[in-house]
């Protein structure tokens, strides 16, 4: 516990300021990460990272409208509205916008279920994203499902895996297909502790290194499986370690900053070297999922204790306000606003009709093995087609 709280001591440590009120500014400022970065078998990036007070903002507006979409999310379920599997991503945020604020839309994403706030970061709306949840036809998948999660390819997000781990070898395809056609371009494939114990991202190590591909392996460390802790599941849960012959980082995954200058050095480090593992270390405050209350394995204490020295979001508060870039009201009135964005939203997504019943197979089956194949007098199909 001790470890997953450690306290930064460096938040307000700045290589240079300038003061800047204009919330629209770009110039330049450097802040320093949280913690130094730990590297296996290779030299870490250093502590100081370029930002602006416009992407300090901004850091700020995202991470607290992510916040409050998996916080809605947790009522909607609660209502009833969302059904099946829920995974939240609050506590996690520092992850998603610090990795875009690194790549292109070229480069590609895939991750596993807990990917709400990845869709967001890789630009999918607000509205795509509940009504997807709700199962509602103005969904991102305009309620015709599929069976990738929040899969928008424009974009470079490759979507949300429910099979832990499965995501990972995927990813190397993609991160193939990138160095095949010589584009320049990297594919992170995120996955959790609980994932990194499974036989098939060893494999997809394997390949990644002997074919020298642009893959990053990008490991969300919240030290929690379906409710198992690491320490009883993983012999070294030194995560950046355990690709052995692929270099590693270790990241406080709770500094969007550090995060930020991790991927940055990873892109170019896999464009011209092949894969590198970032172990994020982060925390996820809600339980598992949405029947899980999080709290049977893990202390109150712990969470709480993780929420006053650690949280993404108050750490770029602070930040901010140690710039003189907004005030403490302003700052206020920006989560004010991310919060009625929301319910105005989910008031919305509520109202799109739920899809055509007939959609029930769309995407299920390919085209000719499915519902034409079988013929509309299968028992299930019979109850929803005219
Ligand atoms: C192959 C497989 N085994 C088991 C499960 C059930 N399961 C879903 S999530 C999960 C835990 C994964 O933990 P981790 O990789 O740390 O990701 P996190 O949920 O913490 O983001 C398990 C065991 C599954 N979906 N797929
Ligand atoms: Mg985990």
């Amino acid at each position: 516990m001790a470890q997953i709280i450690h306290r930064s001591t460096n938040l307000l440590k700045t290589v240079s300021v300038t003061r800047h009120l204009t919330t629209a500014s770009t110039t330049p400022i450097t802040v320093e990460t949280s913690l130094p970065f730990t590297g296996h078998n290779i030299e870490p990036p250093s502590r100081s990272v370029e930002t602006t007070p416009q992407q300090l903002l901004s850091f700020f507006r995202d991470m607290v409208l992510m916040r409050r979409m998996e916080i809605a999310a947790d009522s909607l379920y609660k209502a009833k509205l969302i059904r099946g599997f829920c995974h939240l991503y609050d506590g996690q945020e520092a992850v998603a916008v610090g990795m875009e604020a690194a790549i292109t839309k070229k480069d590609c994403i895939i991750t596993a279920y807990r990917d709400h706030c990845i869709f967001l970061a890789r630009g999918g709306t607000l509205m795509d994203a509940f009504a997807e949840l709700m199962g509602r036809k103005d969904g991102c998948s305009k309620g015709k499902g599929g069976s990738m999660h929040f899969y928008k390819k424009e974009s470079g997000f490759y979507g949300g895996h429910g099979i832990v781990g499965a995501q990972v070898p995927l990813g190397c395809g993609l991160a193939f297909a990138q160095k095949y056609s010589k584009d320049e371009n990297v594919t992170f494939s995120m996955y959790g502790d609980g994932a990194a114990n499974q036989g098939q991202l060893f494999e997809a190590l394997n390949m990644a290194a002997l074919w020298d591909l642009p893959a990053i392996f990008v490991c969300e460390n919240n030290h929690y499986g379906m409710g198992t802790a690491e320490w009883r599941a993983a012999k070294s849960p030194a995560y950046y370690k355990r690709g052995d012959y692929v270099p590693g980082l270790k990241v406080d995954g709770m500094d969007a900053f550090a995060v930020k200058q991790a991927c940055k050095f990873a892109k170019e480090h896999a464009l011209k070297n092949g894969p590198i593992i970032l172990e994020m270390d982060t925390y996820r405050y809600h339980g598992h999922s949405m029947s899980d209350p999080g709290s049977t394995y893990r202390t109150r204490d712990e969470i709480s204790g993780v929420r006053q020295e650690r949280d993404p979001i108050e750490r770029i508060r602070k930040l901010i306000l140690a710039h003189d870039l907004a005030t403490e009201k302003e700052l206020k009135d920006t989560e004010k606003e991310m919060r009625k964005e929301v319910d105005e939203v989910t008031a919305k997504a509520k109202e799109s009709p739920l899809p055509d019943p007939s959609e029930l197979f769309t995407n299920v089956y390919v085209k000719g093995f499915g519902v034409e194949a079988f013929g509309a007098d299968r028992k299930e199909l019979r109850a929803v087609l005219p």
